[in-house]
């Protein structure tokens, strides 16, 4: 009967700490994501982020954004997700959060467009080619996705 609890026990222990991510994130190399399942505008989803202690996801090598956009179009419900890119110090200088320069990009044809002179939040769209980057308004409700570096 003790066996049974404390085998039960260490099962439990084991699936939460399945590569040392947080319950609900998803392990790839040295990083968790989680892809949300609730909607904010970029300036909510980052302090969801915040809250759950990562940041909005930085994309930071093709494999990275493989494994992001593969994991959005296998598993994910929601038809965009913000990332923690913006133009918004300076238009069309894309950083992430931190102040730093994109070193990769993954634009959809004719983005960054800024269209409307408004458009300086980062996002993954699936009617873009499978989750292809966009520049959006900022203020939109979308799911976003955060990230927690091992
Ligand atoms: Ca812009
Ligand atoms: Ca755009």
């Amino acid at each position: 009967m003790q066996l049974e609890i404390l085998s039960a026990l260490v099962c439990f222990v084991v699936t939460v700490n399945a590569a040392g991510c947080p319950l609900g994130f998803v392990h790839h190399k040295r990083s968790c994501y989680w892809f949300s399942v609730v909607k904010g505008s970029f300036a909510e989803a980052h302090a969801y982020c915040q809250y759950l202690e990562g940041h909005l996801a930085t994309i930071e090598s093709r494999d990275e954004d493989l494994f992001v956009r593969g994991h959005a179009r296998r598993h994910g419900k929601a038809h965009h997700y913000w990332l923690g890119g913006t133009d918004l110090n300076i238009e069309g200088k894309w950083m992430w959060e931190g102040q730093r320069r994109f070193s990769f990009t993954n634009w959809y044809h004719r983005q960054p467009d800024n269209a409307g002179h408004r458009e300086h939040c980062l996002e993954i769209r699936k009617h873009f080619s499978h989750y292809l980057w966009n520049d959006w308004i900022c203020s939109h409700n979308l799911n976003f996705i955060c990230e927690k570096k091992l």
